[in-house]
């Protein structure tokens, strides 16, 4: 027998949730672009502010203390690299040439520090690189072919995959155990090197660490989340799209983009079938039908399986894994985008801003931290470029209000220990300016400021023109 009073109840919660999102986006008409992008300008302004007073010359500024951290005990200038295409992007032209100029002047490689491949390239490489491309400053390509040379030691090893870590003057390599991100997250940036200095090196050699990374996915189809660059053994096979692995889907389906390459095209293919296949899951909300026994709303996320079996390993996700609407919009695949983007602010929501891992399933942040992080503006600023909605514009005007409310300081942005109890730690890293600012900004710019179709953005979020023809 029908049990009349939870049938009401359950009809009950179901229009409180659906009159809240209604109310919501109700809000997404009254998205004020101009205004919104001047706001955003402010902020990027006073954190640059703090940067600058307290730590300028060095990597990165830690907001409570108001000191200082420079990543290998001396400074590569880490947040003016990171920073300087945003400074020319978000209209502050005088701020960016005298960064430029500081850069030029100061900033050198020749140092006996062993530095971490992956971050080194995403930031630094693809920092200067995108900012030589926007202001034609030779003595910034001639500092990326300079580090490009230091770095490419780190290639030398039996499989071709890099190690996690090389030293900048002698080329010693270390940490041979690393992951598909740091393996295949290097093509865009080495590439675009080779296409403007003319040395090929640098493009064949993070293709192939990014073939040979392919090239040890399961035989259904997935990659794990560490590899042992020396024998190629996967020494943990949890496959993902967080941390780890995340950006080498991306770098699959861009440098297909970027360098027309056919090889990435048909690795991406492959790949995102099998994700689809072995990753992608279903919330609650999905098994949940209405009186018609559809379900009340499209609930997709991607989770955890192993590599070799596809079994499913953990039903959790967070804020790295918020990159993928981005990439799948890239791909032309709106409709899932559309809904992953929705359960990804559903995620945000549950706390007033977004944890670093979250169980899907269970409703349960699993890790609390939020280091300020972009990709889920990043994801909103792509949906809202090739939709138009304006439900994009309002979702991220709720983020951009809650990053301010929580994260901001007297002196520039701090990430968060707890979303649950918003308490601040004392770091601010360079991607705050490099991606967060940068694409809250360009999700309320005027559309002339950057035609998304020209460029490919690094997981960093430095913008690449294609200026060569294959
Ligand atoms: C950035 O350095 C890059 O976006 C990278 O791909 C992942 N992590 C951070 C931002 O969260």
């Amino acid at each position: 027998m029908v049990n009349f009073r939870h049938f009401r109840t359950a009809l009950c919660l179901i229009s409180i949730v659906i009159a809240a999102s209604q109310s919501f986006y109700a809000q997404s008409d009254k998205v004020d672009k101009k205004q919104m992008s001047v706001r955003v300008k402010a902020e990027f302004l006073h954190a640059w502010n703090g940067y600058k007073k307290y730590c300028w010359g060095h990597d990165d500024l830690k907001p409570i203390s108001k000191t200082c951290r420079d990543w290998y005990g001396q400074t590569i200038l880490m947040t003016p690299v990171d920073s300087l295409d945003s400074l020319y992007l978000l209209g502050f032209k005088k701020e960016g040439d005298e960064t430029r100029e500081y850069i030029a002047k100061n900033l050198n490689y020749d140092k006996d520090i062993s530095v971490q491949v992956f971050e080194i390239t995403i930031r630094e490489l693809g920092g200067l690189l995108s900012a030589y491309q926007i202001t034609g400053d030779k003595r910034l390509l001639a500092l990326a072919d300079d580090l490009g040379t230091r770095l490419l030691p780190a290639f030398d090893s039996p499989t071709g995959m890099p190690y996690r870590f090389v030293n900048l003057k002698t080329g010693k390599t270390n940490d041979p155990i690393s992951n598909p991100a740091e393996t295949g997250t290097l093509l865009i940036e080495f590439g675009t090197l080779s296409k403007l200095t003319g040395k090929p090196i640098y493009f064949e050699k993070a293709k192939k660490a990014l073939v040979e990374t392919y090239n040890r996915r399961s035989d259904i189809g997935l990659v794990g989340e560490n590899i042992d660059v020396t024998s190629g053994k996967w020494t943990n096979t949890d496959s993902h799209l967080s941390g780890g692995i995340d950006s080498y889907y991306e770098y699959l389906l861009k440098a297909a983009i970027l360098f027309d390459d056919k090889d990435c095209r048909t690795m991406w293919e492959d790949s995102i079938a099998k994700i689809n296949t072995y990753l992608a899951d279903e919330g609650p909300e999905m098994s949940k039908k209405n009186v018609q026994g559809k379900p009340i709303a499209a609930d997709l996320w991607y989770g955890h399986a192993d590599m070799n079996t596809g079994n499913r390993t953990a039903t959790t996700t967070g804020a790295l894994d918020a990159f993928f609407p981005a990439v799948l919009v890239l791909d032309g695949d709106l409709n899932r985008a559309k809904m992953l983007q929705d359960s990804m602010f559903k995620m945000w929501q549950a706390n007033g801003i977004e944890p670093e891992v979250y169980n899907y399933k269970t409703g349960k942040t699993e890790e609390f931290g939020y280091p300020l992080r972009p990709e889920i503006v990043e994801s909103t600023y792509y949906l809202y470029q090739y939709t138009k909605d304006p439900k994009y514009l309002a979702m991220g005007k709720q983020m951009f209000d809650d990053f301010v409310k929580y994260c901001r300081t007297d002196v520039a942005y701090a990430g968060l220990k707890s979303v649950k109890t918003k308490e601040k730690t004392d770091y601010m890293h360079s991607f705050v300016f490099a991606e967060t600012f940068k694409y809250f900004y360009l999700l309320f710019a005027p559309e002339k400021t950057l035609d998304l179709n020209k460029v490919v953005f690094n997981t960093e979020a430095h913008p690449i023109q294609k200026t060569w023809k294959n």
